[in-house]
Formats: structure tokens, sequence, C-alpha cells
């Protein structure tokens, strides 16, 4: 690992851009936990019941009721060492640092994160299904039909869900990001949700001799034998410690 370790931070400080693309995996020692530890459940819930359109349409409450607990349990934790880690080496590329996190947590900004691409959205926001408006609630719990106090319409996360696009802005943004990146960071992610993980092919091959990819994760991935460097354990003592290599 220490050898593994020491490329990664050659790389790093032989790097003009950097981006990071985060998971679950980023936040699970913060108590969060991981969408795909359990058997395609999560939390108990079928994903196509709670975590699509259809599941809305059919049961609004029933996905509020989801939203609502996990607003709950992030709201009770913290971010943990990985993500002061990734903050703290944004500090260390100024303006050519990129975050493009899965995580709808926002335990990223919490850390001190500022170039932040969120392209699943994020539990805090919710969007008017009549005026479209998006409001930053916060984490408090909200009823299983909250309404929009604009038009009185019924309100939705303001999450993307499966077969959902991602916001168009954001999501151009961090395929340019990786496009033109000399590191792509992959930290926590299973890598099987598109088009997130397409960032790992985009950051390869659009550059003449394509980016350095850094996975660090607890285990292997779907995407192990594209990476250059892996480095596997928990993300709160690989980010440390990559850091402190630089
Ligand atoms: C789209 C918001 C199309 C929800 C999420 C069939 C039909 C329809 C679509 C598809 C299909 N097949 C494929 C698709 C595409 C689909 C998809 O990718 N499905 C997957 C399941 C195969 N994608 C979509 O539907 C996307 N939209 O395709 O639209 C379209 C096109 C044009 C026009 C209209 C529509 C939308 C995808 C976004 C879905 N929303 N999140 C919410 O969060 O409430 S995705 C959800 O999965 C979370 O965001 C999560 O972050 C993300 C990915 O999971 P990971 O983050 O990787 O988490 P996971 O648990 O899997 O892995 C954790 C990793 O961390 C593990 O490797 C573990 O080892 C590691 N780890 C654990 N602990 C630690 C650790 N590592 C380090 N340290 C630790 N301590
Ligand atoms: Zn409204």
């Amino acid at each position: 690992m220490i050898a593994e370790l020491e490329r990664a931070a050659e790389a790093l400080r032989n790097a003009k851009s950097v981006v990071v693309l985060t998971g679950a995996g980023v936040s699970a020692e913060s108590g969060v936990p991981t969408f795909r530890a359990s058997d395609g459940l999560w939390e108990g819930h079928r994903i196509e019941d709670v975590a699509t359109p259809t599941g809305f349409e059919r049961d609004p409450a029933l996905v509020w009721q989801f939203y609502n607990a996990r607003r709950a349990n992030v709201a009770a934790v913290q971010p943990n060492p990985g993500h002061v880690a990734l903050s703290k080496l944004e500090d260390r590329f100024t303006d050519a640092f990129t975050l493009v996190t899965q995580n709808v947590d926002g335990l990223h900004l919490q850390a001190g994160s500022r170039n932040v691409l969120e392209i699943h959205g994020s539990l805090r926001e919710t969007r008017c299904l009549g005026c479209a408006t998006v409001e930053n609630r916060g984490l408090e719990v909200l009823g299983d039909r909250p309404l929009c106090p604009r038009c009185g319409a019924r309100l939705r996360p303001n999450i993307v869900w499966f077969h959902e696009m991602l916001p168009v802005v954001i999501w151009e943004t961090a395929q340019l990001a990786a496009a033109g990146c000399d590191v792509l960071l992959v930290v926590g992610t299973s890598a099987v949700v598109y088009p997130a993980a397409s960032l790992i092919p985009i950051a390869k091959s659009t550059r003449a001799r394509g980016a350095t990819i850094i996975e660090c994760n607890l285990t292997p991935t779907a995407v192990s034998a594209e990476v250059d460097i892996g480095l596997y354990g928990p993300a709160g003592e690989t980010l440390p410690a990559l850091l402190a290599a630089l």
C-alpha cells in the first residue's frame, strides 16, 4: 500500500487539475448507510418503490417517509476524516479542483469543500410539482405530504431518481472537468450507476495520454481493472494518508 500511496501522491503532485468522484462509501464512516451494502434493498425498501418517479406517483407518502428517515439520519451525523481530507486537498489545487458527488447528504459541503457538483441532487432540497420552485429546507423532517408554501402544490425531494435525467448544467460541468483533468480520484463508489460512472472512461479517453485514475475504496470494484492506482481501505484512513504523503 505504501508504494501505491507514493505513486498516487506523485501523480497528484504533478497534476494541474484534479477531479474527484465520490459515492456513498465516503460517507459510510459518518454513519450514513451505503446504497448497495444491503442486497439491492435500501433501508428495507425496494429501489423502484422509493427512488423512481413511478414509485413516487404510486405512493408519495412512502417516498416521503423514506426521505424523511434519511434526512433525520444525516441531521445526526458529521463529516468524517475522509470528507475533511478532500476539503484540504482542494486547498492545494485552488481553482483546478472539482468534487463530483453522487451523494445527496451534503457532507462534503459541511466539511468545507467548495467546488462541489451534487449530480444526484440534495436531501436538503425540495422541488414543487406546480411552480418548480427549488427550496433548501435544511434537514427538518417534513410531513409525508408536504405542500409548496408559494402555490400549494405537492413537493418532491429535489433528488435525481432512477430513470431521471441528471441536472443538465451540473452534469455538463462534471463531464468537462473530467475530460480535462490530469488525475481522477474515485472514492467510495461501486461504479455501477450511470451516467456518473462514465466519468472514468471520459477522464481516460479525452486527453492525449489520459488522466491517472486513482481508486480509493474499501474493496476492489467493477472498475478496478481500469484504474492506474488502487488504495484499498476505509476512505477515512486512506484519504488522510494520501494528503499526508503529498
Ligand atoms: C438515467 C439519488 C436515463 C437517490 C441515485 C434500466 C432502466 C432504466 C435505467 C437504467 C437501466 N439500467 C441502467 C440504467 C441507468 C441507471 C443505472 O445506472 N442503474 C444502475 C442501478 C444499473 N441510471 C439512471 O437511471 C440515471 N438516469 O439513466 O436516466 C434517461 C436518459 C435520458 C432521458 C431520461 C432519462 C439516474 C441515476 C441516479 C439515481 N439516483 N441517487 C438517492 O440517493 O436517494 S443513485 C444512488 O446510487 C446513490 O446516489 C448512490 O450514491 C449511487 C451509487 O451508489 P454508490 O455511491 O456507488 O454506493 P454503493 O453503496 O453502490 O457503493 C459504495 C462503495 O463504497 C462500495 O464499493 C463499497 O465497497 C465502498 N465503501 C463502503 N464503505 C467504505 C467504502 N469505501 C471507502 N471507505 C469506506 N468506509
Ligand atoms: Zn409551488
